[in-house]
C-alpha cells in the first residue's frame, strides 16, 4: 500500500468502533479506485484479526435510487462479517453506530463454494435461497458524505444487515413490490426491478467481482443485491420493517 494512505484502514477501524466520524480521507490524501478497495479489504482484515468471519458480500449503487440519493454513478461492493449480522426481530444498539440508515434489500444464500467453473448461465446452480432484508449503513465520514473511493475505502458503509426467511430460490424476484415502514408508517417503497432491471443481475455483477478481486464465494454465504429505495435514518426506539412481496417481512428494534 502506498505510504501516503498505509494508516487509512486504521483510521476507518476506529472510526467504526467508536462510533466517531472522521473527515473524508479523500480529504488527505489523493485515492485511486484500486487505492480505495485495498484499503477496504485491509480494514475488514483487521475486524478478521479479532475473530471476525466473512460472511458475503454486499452490492451498493445498483439503483437509481440510491445513485440520485447519494450523488454518485458506480457499482460499488463491500464485505459483510458475522458479527455484522442481527437476527430476524432483533435489536440494533444505537450507541454503536453514527448515523445509521435503513435500506430494504434482496438478499441470496450460496448453496455451494464458487468455483472456477461459474458462467452466467450456470450461476442459479450456486444458489439455494432468496429473502428479504435490511441493511444498515453507517457512513464512517462526517455527515455521509463522502466520494465513490471514499465510500468504497468505508466497506460502501456497510454496518449490519438482518434477513428474513429464507425462500426456495425459484421463486422470481424480477419485479416484486418492496415496502419499508419506520414505526407503521410506509418511509420507502419500490420495486425489485430498481436492482439492476432484476436482483438476479447483482448476483451476477457479485460473482464477477469476487472473481476479480480474488475473494472466495463459500457455501451458506450471503450476497446483497443493493437497495431498491432511498435509505432512511433511524433512530433509538425506532422499529423498522421491510417487506418485499412473496419473500415476507423482516424486522429491527432500535434501542
Ligand atoms: C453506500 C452504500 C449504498 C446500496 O444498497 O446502494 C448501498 C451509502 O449510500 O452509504 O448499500
Amino acid at each position: 500500500m502506498k505510504q501516503n494512505i498505509v494508516e487509512f484502514p486504521e483510521i476507518l477501524d476506529d472510526a467504526a468502533k467508536n462510533a466517531a466520524p472522521i473527515p473524508q480521507l479523500s480529504e488527505r490524501a489523493e485515492l485511486s479506485l484500486g487505492d480505495a478497495y485495498e484499503i477496504q479489504e485491509a480494514a475488514i482484515n483487521l475486524r478478521m484479526q479479532r475473530g471476525e468471519v466473512l460472511s458475503g458480500i454486499k452490492l451498493g449503487f445498483t439503483s437509481k435510487a440510491k445513485m440520485e440519493q447519494m450523488g454518485v454513478h458506480d457499482l460499488i461492493w463491500g464485505r459483510l462479517t458475522d458479527k455484522m449480522e442481527i437476527e430476524n426481530h432483533g435489536y440494533l444498539d444505537s450507541k454503536r453506530f453514527i448515523h445509521p440508515r435503513a435500506e430494504p434489500e434482496v438478499a441470496y444464500l450460496l448453496k455451494k463454494d464458487v468455483d472456477q467453473n461459474v458462467t452466467n448461465d450456470n450461476v442459479l446452480e450456486y444458489v439455494s435461497n432468496v429473502a428479504a432484508a435490511i441493511e444498515i449503513i453507517d457512513s464512517r465520514y462526517k455527515n455521509f458524505k463522502f466520494s465513490l473511493e471514499d465510500v468504497i475505502a468505508d466497506n460502501c458503509s456497510s454496518s449490519a444487515y438482518v434477513l428474513g426467511d429464507w425462500k426456495d430460490f425459484s421463486i422470481d424476484a424480477s419485479n416484486l413490490e418492496i415496502k419499508m415502514m419506520v414505526n407503521k408508517q410506509l418511509v420507502q417503497s419500490g420495486n425489485s426491478k430498481a436492482i439492476l432491471g432484476n436482483p438476479l443481475n447483482s448476483l451476477l455483477e457479485a460473482f464477477r467481482l469476487a472473481k476479480q478481486y480474488n475473494v472466495d464465494l463459500k457455501k451458506n454465504m450471503i450476497i446483497l443485491a443493493g437497495a431498491a429505495t432511498p435509505a432512511v435514518y433511524v433512530h433509538k426506539n425506532d422499529v423498522v420493517a421491510v417487506e418485499v412481496e412473496e419473500l415476507g417481512k423482516v424486522t429491527l428494534k432500535v434501542n
